[in-house]
Order: C-alpha cells, then structure tokens, then sequence
C-alpha cells in the first residue's frame, strides 16, 4: 500500500465521529449486494462507523440508494427479517453517541418506492436536543405498534423486501440524515 493511501486511511479514521443508529431489534448491515450496488468506498466508510449520517457515505455509486435505509440491503440481511404480528408493540432501541437535535419517525416504507405506508408510527418533533443535559429516556428506547387490519400492512408486507421498519431522524443544525431499518413480514 502506498504511503500516501495509509495517510489518507488515517485522516479518515481520525474524522470518523459516531451519531446514531438502531441496535434492537436487528437492523440491516452493509454486506456484499450493497458492495455490489454502493462501493466499496461507501461500504468500508459504513463499516468504519456503523452510525454514519447519509451525507458522509464515501464515493456513493449512481446505483447506491443512500436515501433507503443508507443504501443497506435485503440481500445481505436475510437471516435477521423478523415476524410481526398486526397490532404487535415492537420495542426498539438506538444509539446516539452524538446527537443532533431535528425531526426523527419510525415508519412502515414500503421498499419498492421509498414511501411511507399510512402515516409514521412514531413521530419526535423534537429529537436527540444535544442542548439538554440529558436525553429523554424516549430517544434510545421506544416502542411502535404495528397497524391492526385494514390498514393495508398485511397486504404489502408479506415477503421479505416489501416493507423495512424504518428510524428516520434529520439533525437540523449539523444537516445530517440517520436511517436504521429493520426487515420484517407481517405473520400469516
Ligand atoms: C451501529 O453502529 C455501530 C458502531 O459503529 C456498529 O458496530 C453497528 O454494527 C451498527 N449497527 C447497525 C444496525 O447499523
Ligand atoms: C417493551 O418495553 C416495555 C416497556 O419498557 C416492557 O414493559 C415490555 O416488557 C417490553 N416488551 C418486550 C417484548 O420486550
Ligand atoms: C419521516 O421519515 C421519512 C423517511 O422515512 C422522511 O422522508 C420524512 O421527512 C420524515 N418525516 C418527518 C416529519 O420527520
Ligand atoms: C419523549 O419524552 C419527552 C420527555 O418526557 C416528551 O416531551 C415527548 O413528548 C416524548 N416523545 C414521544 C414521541 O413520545
Ligand atoms: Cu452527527
């Protein structure tokens, strides 16, 4: 490796600050389909820091879709989609090592075309205020309800890829966008 590559890899690794990211249930990792769709670049920059804001993904290829998910994929995170049940509170958990208050939800998107089913299940105004002495304890814990009947989730979310539970915050002031998603079915 070149001298001035291991420089560069070091400035990075000094840059690289953590800001948040959902650690429960399981949420969809960087593996190769994203490689193959982001770069390697993109992925290794994931990888280095796994809280990563959307605008810091490095050297994002055209075919990298940053805006679902940080461009994580399916494909690479088949054996973590998790069962629901309509009606089912699901409890969630995030971390957020830096915060960066701004507008955070917790929605049903429907993978296919990147839009929220129904309304958000969970909506901050007001999240992760890096000017409060302490974080509510709501911001890293919190729960959502999966819609009952009727509400079109047992139709879309049927096989893995349909619909991703997706944690969504926007830090206002740093312009940073945060995005975890959790693949899951609906039971049958
Ligand atoms: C969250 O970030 C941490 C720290 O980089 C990383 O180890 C973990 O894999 C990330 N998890 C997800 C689901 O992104
Ligand atoms: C979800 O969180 C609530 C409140 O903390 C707790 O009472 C409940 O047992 C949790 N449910 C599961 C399935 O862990
Ligand atoms: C909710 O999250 C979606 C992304 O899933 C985002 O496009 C939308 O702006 C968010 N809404 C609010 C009010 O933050
Ligand atoms: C989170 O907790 C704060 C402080 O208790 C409260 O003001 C806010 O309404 C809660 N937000 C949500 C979305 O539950
Ligand atoms: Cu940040």
């Amino acid at each position: 490796m070149a001298k001035s590559m291991i420089l560069s890899a070091l400035a990075l690794a000094a840059t690289v600050s953590a800001h948040g990211n959902i650690t429960s249930p399981p949420a969809r990792l960087p593996g190769q389909a994203m490689v193959a769709a982001c770069g390697q670049a993109a992925v290794d920059s994931v990888l280095r820091d796994g809280t990563l804001p959307i605008e810091s993904v490095v050297n994002p290829a055209a075919s990298c879709n940053l805006f679902l998910c940080r461009g994580a994929l399916l494909e690479d995170n088949l054996d973590i989609v998790q069962t629901f049940s309509l009606g089912e509170t699901i409890n969630l958990t995030a971390a957020l090592p830096i915060p960066h208050e701004g507008p955070a939800n917790v929605s049903i998107v429907l993978a296919a075309t990147n839009e929220i089913l129904g309304e958000p299940l969970l909506v901050f105004d007001s999240y992760a205020d890096e000017r409060l002495a302490q974080l509510p304890a709501n911001n890293t814990a919190f729960s959502v309800t999966i819609p009952g009947a009727g509400n079109g989730v047992e139709e879309s979310c049927v096989k893995p890829g349909d619909c991703v539970l997706q944690w969504f915050w926007f830090g206002t002031g740093a312009q940073q966008t945060y995005e975890s998603c959790v693949d899951f079915v609906i039971a049958s």
